[in-house]
């Protein structure tokens, strides 16, 4: 999809989205309203934006345990997203996903996983139903690194390149497997470079410039919904938080997260891009930042105002589980 000054504005506006929303996130951790695990994207905004950019609402994506970024660049709604963290009965998954499970289903956002590399398959099977249904659809799995290292990757991969399905498979390194470095862990450094053994294409991007993920992901979508099967895009990416609460970080320095966070922010980057080309006046991203910050301070009052889920709700939408209490 072509890179116009309207798409690249709302494009700069979910980056700020997810910023903030996920500062936010972790500021209501600490409060105590958000229940459960939180994985936090920021750093890495230019690849859930640069990806969701390129996809139409009813393509699918499936995502990771650090999910809150793609399911708001595909669309989500923040406030039922910040509910669902606070797992509110207002939640995108009235309260019963939680961070690492929020999905939207009515935007095709199949959801977060606990599952390290558990997306892959379901993503894939949704490529598969999209080139049954001759739907045109496509179908983006994100995975981390250390998600490339499972076995999942290997079946989900060969089956989408075997059967040439829609399916644009985005792996966000961010050099780091929870509290270890990519490079002690893994003999390749590239996961593009695994794209070979499965006969696909194999692309290794910026993954702090916008554009450049943008346009990778632009070709391969097209080549996706032209019949011409799977690719694989490899982001090179850094989170600025740690894995989740109570990382103690001591596999990196604090000089290397300022440094990311100085040179490499890619919030900074696309506003350079964007000056450069007049496409942004400073009036407008003082705008765009105050329009968000308000959002997101709407959303928290949102999730806050909004009811625990009665214990009636207990066994609601959950598959499975009413028949083994009957039985
Ligand atoms: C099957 C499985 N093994 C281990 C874990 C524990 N775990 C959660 S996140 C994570 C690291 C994942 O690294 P990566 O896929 O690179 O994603 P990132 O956290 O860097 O975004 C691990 C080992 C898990 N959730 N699932």
């Amino acid at each position: 999809m072509a890179l116009t000054e309207e798409l690249a504005k709302k494009m700069y506006t979910d980056m700020w989205r997810i910023r903030m929303f996920e500062e936010e996130a972790n500021r209501q951790l600490g409060l105590g309203n958000v229940v459960g695990a939180l994985h936090l994207y920021c750093g890495e905004e230019a690849v859930a934006v640069g990806v969701c950019s390129n996809l139409r609402d009813d393509d699918y994506i499936v995502g990771t345990h650090r999910s809150h970024g793609h399911c708001l660049a595909k669309g989500a709604d923040m406030e039922h997203t910040m509910a669902e963290l606070f797992g509110k009965a207002d939640g995108t998954c009235s309260g019963k996903g939680g961070s690492m499970h929020v999905a939207d289903l009515s935007l095709n956002i199949l959801g977060a996983n606990g599952i390290v590399a558990g997306g892959l398959g379901p993503g894939t099977g949704t490529a598969l139903a999209s080139k049954i249904r001759k739907s045109d659809q496509v179908s983006v799995c994100f995975f981390g690194d250390g998600a490339a290292a499972r076995g999942t990757f290997h079946e989900a991969i060969t089956m989408g390149a075997l059967w040439n399905l829609p399916v644009v498979y985005v792996c966000e390194n961010n050099g780091f497997q929870q509290w270890v470095r990519r490079e002690t862990v893994a003999v390749v450094d590239s996961v593009a470079t695994m794209a070979g053994s499965y006969g696909i294409p194999g692309v290794s991007v910026d993954g702090q410039n916008v554009v450049e993920v943008h346009e990778a992901v632009s070709e391969a979508v097209d080549r996706a919904r032209r019949g011409e099967g799977p690719s694989l895009i490899e982001a090179r990416t850094y989170r600025y938080f740690g894995h989740s609460p109570g990382d103690l970080e001591e596999y990196r320095t604090r000089d290397e997260v300022e440094d990311w966070r100085t040179n490499r922010d890619p919030i900074n980057t696309f506003r350079a891009y964007m000056e450069e080309r007049q496409w942004l006046t400073e009036r407008e991203d003082e705008e765009i930042q105050e329009a968000t910050s308000a959002e997101v301070t709407k959303a928290v009052k949102f999730a806050e105002d909004s009811a625990v889920p009665g214990i009636e709700e207990a066994l609601t939408d959950v598959v499975d589980t009413a028949w083994r209490v009957e039985a």
